[in-house]
């Protein structure tokens, strides 16, 4: 059975609670210690995983954010420079993680505003052979796109990064906290969307729902300095099946559902389009995530989002203007139906 959730949490798709099925598979899971490889269940997610991405191995992680560095931890060296988007979650929102702990020079350019990077742009950010110069080592895109609306990147698109990266003797890593949505959305294999990757890092404790945990997928060669990464951020984490058996049920069962979401998310945009004060275009919501904008004079985004706190709806705002609705497992057409009326509420009192 679904909870039913109250407030109506739309600031993240974080916040879903594990599904029974997860719990069941928690109870049960059989468990060893996971730093001797020894863990059956990890073992099975995995390869899964592995299975799932197209990549030969794959190591569990605690978190989306700790896959992202061991991975770019594992491609680069102190002093070597990554390009990546100026939106990108690892830029943005990691701590500067990569630069802090690993002494990798991100080389921001700047994101489309379909989540792409140019790459023309891309290849004139490459250094050259000069010994004032860091190496360029690695390039990493974000698939979906988290600041961009939640954009999936196409196949052609993350063919051609892969194509050019590899031409210049870089690799690429994808930053696929979202890349079941991207599969969704574009009715793609995630396997098919990063088979130009040389690293890429999927989250089950977004839009599927487990309760804790990420994979990173590569070369066996790549998941072994990956493994020995983990375990110097503080990774190694036992028994870590009973977590891993969630992540299991999340790649068999909660993949396909996500169609359930996008649908949900262009049917709140369609619903907020047509309130007065309020912008967002509903034919520009391609996965579970809506950004919409007050567009009244003397009302901030903050205000909306406390006004609607009141009246049980969590939305946060994400600039002066911007808010962004989450849509996910545990919000259903009525959830979406009662948000359109709070915020039609909210800008008719104001
Ligand atoms: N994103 C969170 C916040 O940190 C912003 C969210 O609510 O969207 N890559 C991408 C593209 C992400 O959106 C996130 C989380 C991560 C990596 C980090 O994952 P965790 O939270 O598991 O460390």
């Amino acid at each position: 059975m679904k909870a039913t959730r109250n407030p109506i949490d739309l600031r993240s798709d974080t916040v879903t609670r594990p599904t029974e099925a997860m719990r069941q598979a928690m109870l049960t899971a059989d468990v060893g210690d996971d730093v001797y490889g020894e863990d059956p269940t990890v073992n099975r997610l995995e390869s899964l995983a592995a299975e799932m991405l197209g990549k030969e191995a794959a190591v569990f992680v605690s978190s989306g954010t700790m896959g992202n560095l061991i991975s770019v931890l594992s491609h680069c060296q102190r002093g070597d420079e990554m390009i990546l988007g100026d939106g990108a979650h690892i830029f943005l929102y990691e701590q500067g993680g990569s630069a802090a702990l690993g002494g990798v020079q991100p080389r921001t350019i700047r994101n489309q505003p379909d989540g792409t990077l140019d790459l023309d742009e891309i290849a004139a950010s490459i250094r050259g052979e000069n010994d004032h110069f860091p190496i360029t080592r690695l390039v990493c895109v974000e698939n979906t796109h988290n600041r961009c609306g939640g954009r999936p990147l196409s196949v052609e698109y993350m063919d051609a990064v892969g194509e050019l990266a590899h031409s210049r003797g870089l690799r690429l890593h994808v930053d696929g906290a979202r890349l079941w949505n991207a599969a969704v959305a574009l009715d793609a294999s995630p396997a098919r969307l990063v088979r130009s990757a040389d690293s890429v890092m999927v989250c089950l404790s977004k839009g599927l729902a487990a309760p804790v945990g990420s994979v990173v997928a590569g070369s066996r060669e790549f998941i072994r300095k990956a493994r020995r990464n983990r375990k110097v951020v503080g990774g190694g984490m036992r028994q870590a099946g009973f977590i891993a058996a969630a992540g299991i049920v999340a790649l068999s069962e909660m993949v396909e559902r996500l169609a359930d979401d996008h649908a949900n998310a262009k049917r709140l945009a369609q619903g907020l389009a047509a309130i007065d004060g309020i912008d967002v275009n509903p034919g520009d919501v391609p996965t579970n995530m809506v950004y919409f904008s007050v567009a009244r004079e003397g009302m901030k985004a903050a205000d909306l989002s406390a006004a609607l706190k009141d009246r049980g709806v969590l939305i946060s705002p994400t600039s002066e203007r911007t808010l962004r609705a989450v849509i996910h497992y545990e919000i259903s057409g009525g959830d979406v139906d009662e948000t359109i009326e709070a915020v039609s509420a909210v800008m008719a009192r104001d």
